[in-house]
């Protein structure tokens, strides 16, 4: 099994609407106790989940993967649960329409390197609509991170000449967010730069 940052991008090509949606996605460094030797006990993860490479290609043979092995992200039927407390996996997908505006917001708390993310995405390049440091006293969940948000404390930028980029980042208790239109349809990555991110706990 591999335990990767990356979560999928997966477009569909049907209810092609303009709405916006905004997907969290924490990226934690966690600690944890059963990982191989010389991991020292990080755990790079995403909302607390392990990414799972799927046994088959998602694009080309979607059917051969067990579905169970799939996590939609804001579906509850097939997101894991207690992943704070149990150490989870799952192939992670973010779902988006053909030419949707998605919205992507990067929480990272802190975590004992105090490095970034650079959060990389395959397929698209994405508009950078807001960024900021955070409370440096108190590591926020990503509840409280929605909470906020949700409240107007994360302004986006209104520019008609956004920054473009196709990484972005993302510095330990900091935010970013991102949005792109889905316009180029497939499975695509969105994964750490970091190779000890992208590459630990390959098990
Ligand atoms: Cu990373």
């Amino acid at each position: 099994m591999t335990i990767i940052l990356p979560t999928i991008i997966g477009i569909n090509n049907i209810n092609a609407n303009e709405a916006r949606k905004t997907h969290y996605l924490l990226l934690g460094v966690n600690h944890v106790t059963n990982v191989q030797k010389g991991l020292r006990g990080c755990l790079p993860q995403v909302n607390n989940i392990s990414f799972k490479i799927p046994s088959s290609p998602p694009l080309t043979q979607y059917n051969d993967t067990n579905l169970s092995a799939y996590c939609i992200f804001d579906d509850p039927l097939t997101w894991p649960r207690n992943c704070s407390i149990n150490q989870c996996s799952c192939t992670q997908v973010i779902e988006a329409d053909l030419n949707e505006v998605v919205e992507l917001f990067f929480y990272a708390p802190r975590n004992r390197t105090m490095s970034c993310h650079p959060m990389h995405l395959h397929g698209f390049t994405s508009s950078v609509v807001g960024m900021g440091r955070l409370d440096q006293n108190h590591s926020m969940s990503i509840e409280d991170i929605r909470n906020l948000d949700q409240a107007g404390h994360f302004p986006r930028r209104k520019t008609d000449k956004p920054v473009r980029k196709d990484t972005f980042c993302v510095s330990h208790r900091s935010y970013m967010i991102i949005q792109f239109r889905a316009d180029n349809p497939g499975w695509w990555f969105l994964h750490c730069h970091l190779d000890f991110h992208a590459l630990a706990s390959t098990i």
